[in-house]
């Protein structure tokens, strides 16, 4: 039985991971922050009673930042296979948070890869590290394939730079099996409720069934490859699985701007939108809505732009080229942007059914988006 190592388990690409290689057979060990709620959400349903025999789900405490934790992990573990997904992931965040950023996403690669080496684990573990199209930051040439070069635009990225270029390190000074996926965004029900997709969806629905008025955003011209992050966690694995070790970008090879994004997740539930004005002035009215599910007036104004949300440099566009992973890996999506943006809103609305009865009941709720 193989065992698996994943940092980050606990969001959105951990949890999805976590059920294909358990779906696979493998014996999965996740390490989880101490938090003082529970923040193990998006994996419960894997839960297995540690008293029980043959548990092939296991969690254990740590941290990225913490290296003598981790190198206890990775003794008691013995992984097959690492995957590092833990990360302060949010590219505004690493603004008011680049010390930390930088901390954990750029040296927590390095505190991993040292402690497969300091345990003489070097020809036995193979590590995935989670990088990122961010890299590619200032566009200077499109698509973004292994060989367009970086511009990080953000602490974030800068961080994962780093991040990219040690995991690279190891692999030729060591002959470990370290490879880089170079995802593009992935998006699902499980996202993170402060990704742009997910603040859509959420709004989207609520709006819908009447427990909120507008979506206030930031740069609506912003153009992502977007992709479902079901299919980028089967990408890790398969690079996992190669007689050598090398980087892959996956993405789609479709780009769409976030103002596309919005009008297909109203159009998911019926509701059709204009955008008017420009710049910090545009704003999203509702010109129809054909689903008798839901009650929005024509000419409500459902999405406004709040220059908070404005990043002090932006990544304009990003659409990835993954020709080389779908040649040597076999890779191709399942999911296109129509089907994803479906999956996130019908999710969201079975969500929010709950806010309605609560509301219902005479609760009272109260939302505060990021
Ligand atoms: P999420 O933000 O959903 O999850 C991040 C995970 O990292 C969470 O489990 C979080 O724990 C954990 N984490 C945060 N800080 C630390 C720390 N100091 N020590 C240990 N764990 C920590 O991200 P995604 O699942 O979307 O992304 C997974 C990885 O892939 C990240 O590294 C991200 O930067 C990268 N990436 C993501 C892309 C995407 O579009 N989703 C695209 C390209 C790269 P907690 O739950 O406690 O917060
Ligand atoms: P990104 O994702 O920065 O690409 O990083 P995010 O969804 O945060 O932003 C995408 C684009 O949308 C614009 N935008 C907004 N973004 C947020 N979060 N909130 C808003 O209100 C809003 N309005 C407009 C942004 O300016 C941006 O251009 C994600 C993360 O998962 C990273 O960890 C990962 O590495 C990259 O994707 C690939």
């Amino acid at each position: 039985m193989k065992r698996a190592l994943i940092t980050g388990i606990t969001g959105q690409d951990g949890s999805y991971l976590a059920e294909l290689l358990l779906s696979k057979g493998y014996e999965v060990h996740g390490i989880k922050r101490r938090s003082s709620l529970f923040n193990t959400d998006r994996i419960d349903h894997l839960y297995q009673d540690p008293h029980e025999a043959n548990v092939r789900f296991k969690l254990h405490y740590g941290d990225l930042a913490d290296s003598t934790n981790l190198i206890r992990i990775v003794q008691e573990v013995q992984p097959d296979e690492i995957y590092n997904l833990g990360a302060m992931s949010h590219v505004k965040v690493s603004f008011d948070t680049p010390e930390y950023t930088a901390d954990v996403d750029g040296l927590g690669t390095l505190r991993l890869l040292e402690a497969v080496r300091i345990l003489g684990l070097t020809h036995k573990t193979r590590i995935y590290q989670a990088s990122t199209s961010e890299l590619y930051g200032l566009v200077q040439q499109v698509p973004q394939s292994e060989s367009t070069p970086f511009y990080p635009r953000s602490p974030y990225a800068v961080a994962k730079l780093y991040g990219y270029w040690i995991t690279v390190n190891y692999r030729e000074a060591y002959g470990m099996y370290a490879c880089n996926g170079i995802l593009f965004n992935h998006e699902s029900p499980m996202r993170g409720e402060t990704f742009v997709t997910r603040k859509i969806t959420r709004g989207v629905a609520r709006i819908a069934m009447g427990l909120q008025q507008k979506i206030y955003l930031g740069n609506l011209d912003a153009r992502r490859d977007w992709g479902h992050a079901r299919d980028y966690v089967e990408a890790m694995w398969r690079m996992l699985q190669q007689d050598e070790a090398r980087d892959y970008v996956i993405a789609t090879g479709v780009t769409t701007t976030v103002r596309d994004f919005i009008l297909l997740a109203f159009a998911e539930l019926g509701i059709e939108l204009n955008f008017v004005g420009e710049g910090v002035n545009e704003v999203g009215y509702v010109v129809a809505c054909t689903n008798p599910d839901y009650q929005v007036a024509a000419g409500q104004v459902v999405v406004a732009v709040d220059p908070a949300y404005f990043r002090p440099t932006e990544v304009e566009l990003l659409i990835g080229d993954p020709s080389r992973a779908k040649a040597e890996l076999g890779w191709e999506p399942q999911y296109d942007l129509p089907a994803l943006v479906a999956d996130m809103v019908q999710a969201d609305v079975q969500l929010f059914r709950r806010d309605t009865v609560l509301l219902e009941a005479g609760h009272q709720i109260l939302y505060h988006d990021e």
